[in-house]
């Protein structure tokens, strides 16, 4: 099977990949890319929890689209000259997708990544793949690499790893390891001792894995490019008995450097587990210690330990480059592949002026922030919606007078009746059959300077006629003059004779509270003027929110004057009646639905028609 002539992996490999697995596919596209492969190795993916469609991939600066297949079926017979399959699929699905792509004779070698496969399921795979001649590598493995050829999904890391360990371009050493993580180290430890890894498999940390290390230290000693073997075995099973028996008997010639990693093991009382499934010595001659003593018994190159293996792989291939059966090439630099953003923003290699800025609230960490304070805080101290909001929009925390305040403009802006224009409008909307959203929406579009929009306008008006030192009359005359409202002054229904209790309210709290309210006593001055001429020109709910945050800006200290202005003049009061006038936009959606009530039409009777005369007949 494995020992056969055919390579595994040659530069026009084609893969089929199992599993949705798109980072693993772009470090192949990226590696075949450095390799100067002329096509990608990935054919299409196999994903059968989605229809059939294409996925996005760059290949080189080139974007390109690469097929994914619900049916594997379908992938095989697309895709004929693919002979490898990745299969990613997770424990509990890969004994299946591995049992259906051996019964497709086109592929020769699976790859399967999956930890945790039960062992007789794996030996199952094992006889059917036997029987079919067909290699495969894992489970339990990153897979494998053939430098300047293929790679197995994400063998061999990150570019940069696979550009510092020249795997762009095939050497002279040839190695099997178990372990998927430290084939990568072996890729770094070749690749600085000798003139590079010409391939290495990691067939898996499994006890029963798909190829043995005899499958591939056979495969490479029957190829004529390898010219040195290397072994990394660990502790547990005795497969390395084998090697070591072909080395006796001269079935293998070629200088094997081998070690077993695990030799710490006899420094514990009782037996230990490794990492992998197979990673247990059950008997004296599994364990790392044996199983090197009996490499060093059968001639191979073996280090004193780990750390001395790169060395002892020099010695060889230095030994090798004498006697002129390895002849190191000139060094031909790899073409450029571009980086993946994400990867380079990591490693600190570029920098981009972000297109969108925020500074009140951050998701990204365990916890959620407002303003950088933990929302478990928020909760804990109590803050409330006042204490919420204050963050929000003040990126601060306000003292509670103030927090108290914004809660209570909430409150009594919350409702005023199904009457007034917003609430009108929602309700129209909701009994046309809209939705929550386009109902309160429309409630909401109402809102501006004659209804429930003047918080703001008010504040500008009245403090700038306060910072000029308009006297109060001067200021109303001024208005009149012009021809214009005083914004916050005036109401439909409320007037001297009918007071407004929302404002009464506030504004026993707004004087009991606040350190100081000069904008809302000019303001008071100005409603005894405009009141005399009409009782329901009154300082109202809007007028009294929209004065009283100016001094709150101006006189809490928790604002500079600069920030204070800011605030006014960015337009920030109204959304205290627009977020406060939501709660009930929304009660009265859902009361019209509770309700039911159905379209609703205006009585003509209610409308005056008044058509121009030249058309009545
Ligand atoms: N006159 C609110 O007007 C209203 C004057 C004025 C000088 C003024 C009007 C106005 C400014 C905007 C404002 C917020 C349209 C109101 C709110 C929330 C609400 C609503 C609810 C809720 C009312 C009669 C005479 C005329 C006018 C003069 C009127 N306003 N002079 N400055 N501001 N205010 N909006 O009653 O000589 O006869 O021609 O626009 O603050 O929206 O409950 O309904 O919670 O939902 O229709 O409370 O004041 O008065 O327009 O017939 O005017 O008074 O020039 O003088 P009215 P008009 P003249 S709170």
């Amino acid at each position: 099977k494995v020992g056969e002539k055919k390579p595994l992996f040659h530069k026009g490999s084609k893969a089929i990949i199992w599993g949705m697995q798109t980072k693993a596919v772009q470090g192949m596209l990226d590696f075949d890319f450095v390799c100067s492969r002329d096509t990608p190795s990935v054919s299409a993916m196999v994903y059968p929890f989605t229809g059939d469609h294409k996925q996005k991939f760059y290949w080189g600066h080139k974007e390109i689209l690469l097929p994914v297949y619900k049916n594997m079926g379908d992938a095989m017979k697309k895709h004929p000259d693919a002979d490898i399959v990745i299969n990613f699929a997770s424990l509990r699905s890969a004994y299946d997708s591995t049992i259906e792509t051996l019964s497709f004779p086109q592929i020769r070698t699976i790859a399967i990544i999956a930890e945790g496969i039960p062992e007789n399921m794996t030996r199952v795979i094992v006889k059917r793949a036997n029987e079919k001649n067909v290699t495969v590598i894992g489970p339990a493995t990153v897979g494998g690499v053939k430098p300047g050829c293929f790679k197995i999904g994400n063998t061999g890391g990150m570019m940069d790893n696979i550009l510092h360990s020249k795997l762009y371009r095939a050497g002279s050493v040839a190695y099997v390891s178990r372990s998927g993580g430290m084939s990568n180290e072996l890729n770094n430890i070749i690749s600085h001792n000798t003139n590079g890894v010409y391939e290495g498999v990691a067939i898996g940390g499994d006890r029963y894995p798909g190829s043995t290390f005899m499958d591939h230290l056979m495969r490479y000693h029957d190829n004529p490019e390898v010219k040195m073997l290397v072994l990394l075995g660990e502790v547990g099973g005795i497969e390395e008995y084998g090697v070591c028996e072909a080395i006796k008997s001269k079935k293998i010639t070629k200088p094997l450097v081998a070690w077993c990693i695990g030799t710490c093991a006899t420094m514990f009382a009782s037996d230990v587990q490794f990492g992998h499934a197979g990673a247990c010595a059950n008997a004296e001659a599994e364990t790392a210690t044996e199983k090197n003593k009996a490499f060093v018994e059968a001639g191979v190159h073996v280090p004193k330990n780990f750390d001395e293996l790169g060395e002892v792989i020099n010695r060889v291939y230095i030994k090798l480059v004498k006697e002129g059966v390895i002849v190191p090439e000139e060094e031909v630099p790899p073409p450029t592949v571009p980086m993946d953003y994400n990867w380079a923003r990591e490693l600190g290699l570029i920098r981009k002026p972000a297109s969108f800025m925020t500074s009140i609230s951050d998701e990204r960490g365990q916890e959620l922030l407002y303003a950088g304070m933990p929302i478990s805080h928020i909760l804990e101290q109590e803050m409330g919606i006042g204490g919420t909001l204050s963050l929000l929009w003040f990126q601060r925390r306000l003292p509670e007078w103030a927090t108290t305040f914004l809660e209570m403009c909430l409150m009594v802006t919350a409702d005023h009746g199904p009457a007034v224009s917003g609430a009108h409008n929602t309700i129209v909307a909701t009994r046309a059959g809209k939705d929550l959203v386009s109902s309160l929406v429309s409630g909401l579009l109402t809102i501006g300077d004659r209804f429930g929009g003047a918080l703001d306008g008010a504040a500008r008006q009245f403090s700038e006629a306060f910072d000029t030192d308009m006297l109060p009359m001067e200021f109303v005359n001024s208005m009149r003059k012009k021809g214009k409202l005083i914004m916050g002054i005036g109401h439909r229904v409320k007037s001297l004779n009918n007071p407004d209790m929302r404002v009464a309210v506030l504004k026993k709290y707004i004087k009991k509270s606040f350190p100081t309210t000069p904008l809302l006593d000019y303001a008071l001055k100005v409603e005894q003027i405009t009141t005399s001429k009409k009782p329901n020109l009154i300082l109202n709910v809007d007028g009294l929110i929209g004065v009283a945050f100016v001094d709150l800006l101006r006189h809490s200290g928790a604002f500079t004057r600069e920030e204070a202005e800011e605030y006014i003049e960015i337009g920030t009061i109204n959304g205290l009646f627009v977020l406060g006038r939501s709660i009930g936009f929304i009660g009265h959606h859902l009361d019209q639905k509770r309700l039911k009530q159905g379209l609703y039409r205006h009585p003509w009777d209610d409308i005056s028609y008044v058509m121009p005369e030249h058309y009545s007949t």
